[in-house]
Order: C-alpha cells, then sequence, then structure tokens
C-alpha cells in the first residue's frame, strides 16, 4: 500500500501503528489516481443477457440472493448449458465505446474499469488461453476491451480492468463440477491472460484484481508481471486475499475496502470503495433500487472527506446499452462535479476525524471545503481548525462573493453566515480559505457532527432501504 508520503513510511517503521505497506521508493504512478478520486466500474458479460434471471426465476440481489452477475453460481447452472445457452446470443450490437467513455467524461469520472473476465470465466477480450472469449464464442466477434482501451486514450480516460484471478466457475472444478481445467492449466490461462492483457491493450492503468486466493506465491507472481509489463499501472488490494495481512500484501497500491463500504473515520492509506447505482453489479432485469442523485453526490463527497476513491457501478444491458436511469445520474452528478469538482479532485481527507450535522469536509492547500449535504439557515457552524479563515465562498460563486464569518478562539468555532435556502440542495460547497497550512486541534472532540458510524449507517441506510430519496437523521448532539 503506498502511503501518501515516504516520510509515512519511516513514520510506520517508527512504530505508528499502520496497516499500510510501502514496498517501493517511488509510488509517482500513484499521482494521477489519487487526483482522480472518481471512475466507472462496468459489469458486463453473458450475464447480462440472464439478468438475474434463469428459467424463469430472480436470482438477483433483491432476491436476497447474490448480484446478477453470480447467476451461474446462484442457479448452480453447469459450466456448458451456461456457456451453450448464453454465448450464441451475446451479440451487443448497440455496444459503441465512444458513447460510453463520453459518458464517463460527462459524469466527471477520470477512470474506467470493466470486468475482462468475472467469475463465469468468460473473457471480454481476444485471448489464444481459451476459447470461452468474445472473439471465438459468440457472433460478436469483436474485441470489447480494445474498442474501449483504444476510446480511452482517445479521450484522455484512464483505462483499466477488473480480472477474477481466482473464482472462475468454468475452467476451474467447484463441488459439484469438474472445470475445463486443471489447476495448473487455469494458472497457466491466468499468466497468458494477464500477458495479453497487459501487453495488447496500450497503457493499462488500472489492474484490479478480484480476488486472491490464499496463495501468496501466485499472487504476487502476478502482481510482479503486473509491474514488470505496466509498471506505472495501479494495482488493487484484491490481488490478495482479505486473509493476507496488509504488510505482506506487496503489490497492492490502494486498499480495496469491502463493497459499498464507506468508512466511518479517514484512511490513512491510499483506498477506494466501489458502489452500486442499485442493488445489483450486473444487469438486472427487476432491480429498481435506484439510488438518487442526491444520493451519489452525497456519497462521492463523504468517500472524498475520508481520503477515499469512489469507483460507481453501470451494468450495461444485453445489447450494450448503459441504462438510462444510470446515464442520467451520471449526467445530474457529472453537472454538479462540472461545478464542484474543485472540493473532489485532487484533494486529501478532511483535516479532522468527525463529520458535522450539515456534512462533511475536504481539503487541498489552504482552502477546507465544506460539503453542506443539509442545510442549516442559522448558520454553517464547524469547530476543530485553528484560526479565522481569511475568506468563504460558496464554490458555485464565479465571482467568489464573500461570506460572513465570525470564529471563536475557545473552541476554534468557526461560523458562516448563509441564506435561507441551500444554492444546492444536493450538496453546496462552501470553499473556505486560510492565511497559512490548514491547522486541525488535535485535541478537537468535534461538535455538532454525525456520529461518527453515520458513515456505517449511511451504507445500511441504503441497504436496507435500497435506495432512493432519503434525508440523513439528523445529527447526533453529543460529545464522541
Ligand atoms: O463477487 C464479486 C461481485 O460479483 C462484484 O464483482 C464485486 C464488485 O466489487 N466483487 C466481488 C464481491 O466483492
Amino acid at each position: 500500500m503506498k502511503r501518501k508520503t515516504l516520510i509515512s513510511c519511516f513514520a510506520s517503521l517508527l512504530l505508528i501503528p499502520s496497516t499500510a505497506r510501502c514496498d517501493q521508493q517511488d509510488d509517482s504512478h500513484m499521482e494521477w489516481w489519487r487526483d482522480a478520486r472518481y471512475g466507472m466500474f462496468i459489469h458486463w458479460g453473458l450475464y447480462s443477457i440472464a439478468g438475474g434471471e434463469w428459467k424463469g426465476k430472480d436470482y438477483g440481489k433483491e432476491q436476497g440472493g447474490a448480484s446478477a452477475e453470480w447467476v451461474m453460481n446462484s442457479a448452480k447452472i453447469p459450466g456448458k448449458e451456461y456457456r451453450e445457452t448464453l454465448a450464441p446470443q451475446f451479440n451487443p450490437t448497440d455496444f459503441d465505446a465512444k458513447k460510453w467513455v463520453s459518458l464517463a467524461k460527462e459524469a466527471g469520472m477520470k477512470y474506467m474499469v470493466i470486468t475482462s473476465k468475472h467469475h463465469d470465466g468468460f473473457c471480454l477480450f481476444d485471448t489464444d488461453a481459451t476459447d470461452y472469449n468474445v472473439m471465438d464464442a459468440t457472433p460478436f466477434k469483436r474485441d470489447i476491451i480494445k474498442e474501449l482501451s483504444d476510446e480511452c486514450a482517445k479521450q484522455g480516460i484512464k483505462f483499466g480492468v477488473y480480472y477474477s484471478q481466482f473464482k472462475d466457475w468454468y475452467h476451474r472444478s467447484r463441488a459439484r463440477e469438474k472445470g475445463t481445467l486443471t489447476t495448473e492449466e487455469y494458472l497457466k490461462l491466468v499468466e497468458k491472460n494477464l500477458d495479453e492483457l497487459l501487453s495488447n491493450y496500450g497503457e493499462m492503468s488500472v489492474l484490479w484484481f478480484d480476488t486472491g486466493g490464499n496463495d501468496l506465491v501466485e499472487a504476487d507472481a502476478q502482481g510482479a508481471r503486473v509491474r514488470e509489463l505496466q509498471p506505472n499501472a495501479v494495482i488493487c488490494s484484491r490481488l490478495y486475499s482479505r486473509k493476507v495481512p496488509a504488510e505482506k500484501q506487496k503489490f497492492a497500491d490502494f486498499n480495496s475496502l469491502p463493497d459499498r463500504m464507506l468508512p466511518a473515520t479517514r484512511m490513512t492509506e491510499d483506498s477506494e470503495t466501489c458502489m452500486t447505482m442499485r442493488h445489483n453489479w450486473g444487469y438486472d432485469r427487476t432491480d429498481d433500487a435506484w439510488k438518487s442523485e442526491k444520493d451519489i453526490v452525497e456519497f462521492l463527497a463523504l468517500c472524498a472527506a475520508r481520503g477515499v476513491n469512489l469507483l460507481l457501478n453501470v451494468g450495461p444491458d444485453p445489447k450494450g446499452n448503459i441504462l438510462p436511469e444510470e446515464s442520467e445520474r451520471l449526467k445530474a452528478a457529472g453537472a454538479w462535479m462540472a461545478v464542484n469538482g474543485e472540493s473532489i479532485y485532487g484533494t486529501t481527507s478532511s483535516p479532522v476525524d468527525f463529520d458535522f450535522w450539515w456534512g462533511a469536509m475536504t481539503q487541498k492547500d489552504k482552502t477546507v471545503y465544506l460539503h453542506v449535504l443539509e442545510w442549516k439557515p442559522e448558520g454553517i457552524e464547524f469547530n476543530g481548525l485553528i484560526g479565522k479563515p481569511v475568506k468563504a465562498y460558496f464554490l458555485s460563486d464565479s465571482e467568489k462573493k464573500p461570506l460572513t464569518i465570525s470564529y471563536k478562539a475557545d473552541g476554534h468555532v468557526t461560523t458562516i453566515e448563509v441564506p435561507e435556502e441551500a444554492p444546492d440542495a444536493r450538496n453546496t460547497v462552501i470553499a473556505v480559505e486560510y492565511a497559512d497550512a490548514i491547522a486541525a486541534d488535535p485535541e478537537a472532540k468535534g461538535k455538532y457532527h454525525w456520529y461518527t458510524t453515520r458513515a456505517k449507517r449511511h451504507t445500511d441506510i441504503r441497504k436496507s432501504r435500497g435506495a432512493g430519496e432519503h434525508k440523513l437523521p439528523g445529527a447526533v448532539k453529543e460529545a464522541r
């Protein structure tokens, strides 16, 4: 895991507890990723045809099962039947890489990660390692990874692939079914696949493995190959099983948090959380638990406040269309990013380890950005930062008209006067500039703040209520 700076590496050597590791002197290849903060995740493959259903039964996550892309496993479909039923139907004639990449750009996303091989073993790219791929097994016969990587290079979006290196329900044997390959042969397939993905598609900026087995030697060999063929690629910690302690995850560049997780407090190492816009990752016919655009804008801000990148997922339909519900949410959040992106891109986590009953903070240089998710006409008040700011203004105000600031040294309480109505009900960002480097009072315990497990409860609310508009419950006015 790359620490933010070498100093923090040495700090970790000075017995400051850290779950990070730092195996390389130079982590400059991480800079674009840290600045990016926001990417598009794409789950697309043969499972998209099934849409979470099999022989009339719904196996989607909204049915309490696994996510739609798990249908082969959830419905106990033999590999041969799965392939013979779905592969001949895979002919996504609406697929248009230019459309997908342009949408990611309009959304304000800086990188894209697509499932090149998910657990069903089907390869969305031209490979000599198996004939179970888009070129040999389907009528489509187009290399999806190639078309997307070329278009990303054209439009200046960093391109990466998700790769299921350990789970492969088609090629590997499972309890109830013999796979097409022995373990040795499968490892050779993975090796070949990685060499193809790392050699034939230009710059590969992210290798999003998902997920490692317990064999450290295997994972390190795969990580070393990435470093050798694509030294600037950013490697996901899911190269390793979660059982492998962080300090042994030698080739992991960032900590991939559990799915959909918003940590309650700041992360001290490069981290990313991946999130669905509804319940399922892969396309599902009936899943209508859509998060609102406010949910997305809010989650993006809260991730940034924790120093965490957000990889937001789309699950295109069998014809190759990103769904209208997905693109309208992405465009709306993109419009917010077009105005407020400065408060997300290139920022680091909040200077304090608590939120406020109006929202949370990010920071960059000598500016703190207040992400006001719940409007407080009586004023936006925060504590914990030492000294009176020199200026505060709505980030959406191109003239940067100053807002009135008051400051009480006792408790470092700053209040920004604001109008009755929020300029943006989804998230109004107030830029607060300081004359010197931002200084947080290490003793600050938070005054008006969300209960720190709010983050977890926020995720739980998502899970329990599916999604849709929700008001974050009022703050818990209690010292932490
Ligand atoms: O099993 C996969 C799942 O299908 C999906 O790809 C998610 C995305 O993070 N990863 C695994 C579950 O964590």
